[in-house]
């Protein structure tokens, strides 16, 4: 047999990064999907792209929206691949209940049309969904595992409910080799500059450099389960290699709070800080008592989700994955990568 192919919808991400390289290093031949934008949106696998060795016939780069039915059935068609994994989405929880009717029509609809496309082209294609711990919301136990009843809290968590469910429901009625991934928060050098760990660890980063004078966040006492992608795409590839189609949590099973997630990244960079305050008039100072650190209504939700934190024995058991980088590892390798950035810049 000769290298299996894969497509990736949302290869211009932060996942779809890091799955690229993991998928090239077992010798796959990778399709990335990625959106036509006015500015460029491939930062983060230009080095993929632009290496001669690889570029030559193992990575390839097609147009494409996850919104557009005709665009996912022709790409699924030409390419024919073996495995599909869909990481498009917009992904941004509280910009989903800004733009709830696009978020739906991409994260719930965009799935559809990827399993429409598998049934009506090859049955044979394994399918992977990029699930979210977000689908569990208003948690009603914790941990969280694969049995945890879902009660989602926002436009996104919804529409990725009905990706969960539709991938399910095209398993039993299409005997599909389709999967779910329930993945708890993770982070990475990669990650979107507005989510709330590459948020801190920039503005600290920029501050202890004097570059930037203050940080402006919303909620500082969600907690959540963070891992580092790199350990979460290999868990991805797994979900697709197990004998059969199923859906596993993936996940840490440690949570921290917004406020602890600062004091680590403060501890690392070596910064003092001093908490003063409550509530949204809370405050972090720095050793010379400037305020570097407040809150605005502004970064709150509608409906937050407090609490996340999972438990990965299945995942453990069958597909014998488990998270080998820890807090303090994940926010080294982020506050070194933006060290880095800083230091090119002058
Ligand atoms: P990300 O960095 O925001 O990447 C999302 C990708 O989807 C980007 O390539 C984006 O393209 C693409 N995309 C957005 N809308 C699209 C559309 N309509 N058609 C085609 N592509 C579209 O997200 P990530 O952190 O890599 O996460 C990957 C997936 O896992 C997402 O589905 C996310 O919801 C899910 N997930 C993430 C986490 C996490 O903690 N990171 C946890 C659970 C689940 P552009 O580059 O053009 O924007
Ligand atoms: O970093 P966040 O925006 O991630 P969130 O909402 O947990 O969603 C991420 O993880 C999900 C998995 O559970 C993914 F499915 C989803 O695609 C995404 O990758 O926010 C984390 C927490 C929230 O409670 C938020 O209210 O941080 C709080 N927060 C406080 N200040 C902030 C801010 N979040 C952001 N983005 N920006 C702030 O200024």
């Amino acid at each position: 047999m000769g290298n299996k192919k894969a497509i990736i919808f949302g290869v211009t991400g932060q996942d779809g990064a890091y799955l690229s390289r993991l998928l090239l290093s077992k010798g796959y031949i990778v399709h990335g999907v990625k959106r036509r934008g006015s500015t460029l949106n491939t930062q983060r696998i230009d080095d993929i792209y632009f290496d001669p060795l690889i570029k030559k016939n193992k990575f390839f780069l097609h147009y494409g929206d996850v919104t557009d039915s005709i665009n996912v059935f022709n790409i699924i068609k030409k390419i024919k691949p073996n495995e599909v994994y869909n990481l498009a989405a917009q992904s941004h929880v509280a910009v989903s209940f800004d733009i709830p009717e696009y978020t739906s029509n991409a994260d719930a609809l965009g799935t559809l049309r990827i399993l429409e496309a598998i049934v009506k082209i090859n049955k044979n294609i394994k399918f992977y969904q990029a699930g979210s711990s977000e689908m569990f919301g208003k948690v009603v136990e914790t941990p969280q595992t694969e049995k945890t009843p879902f009660y989602p809290r926002s436009p996104y968590g919804v529409a990725k409910l009905y990706s969960h469910w539709i991938t399910i429901n095209y398993r039993e009625s299409y005997n599909l080799f389709a999967s779910n991934g329930i993945l708890f928060n993770h982070e990475s050098p990669l990650r979107g500059e507005t989510f709330v760990t590459k948020k801190i660890v920039k503005a600290l980063c920029k501050i202890k450099y004097k570059k930037q004078k203050k940080l402006i966040l919303g909620n500082l006492y969600s907690k959540r389960d963070w891992g580092h992608a790199k350990d979460y795409v290999k868990a991805i590839w797994k979900i697709l290699q197990y004998k059969k189609p199923d859906d596993f949590v993936i996940c840490t099973g440690k949570q921290y709070s917004i406020k602890q997630f600062i004091n680590l990244v403060s501890k690392e960079l070596k910064i003092k800080i001093n908490w003063k305050g409550k509530g949204i008039n809370e405050k972090a100072y720095d050793e010379m008592n400037n305020c570097i650190i407040e809150c605005n209504k502004k970064y709150l939700r509608p409906a937050e989700v407090d609490t996340l934190k999972g438990d990965y024995s299945k995942a453990k058991k069958v597909l014998k994955w488990k998270p080998t980088i820890g807090i303090n590892e994940l926010i080294k390798d982020m506050v070194s990568y933006e060290l880095n950035l800083l230091k090119n810049d002058k």
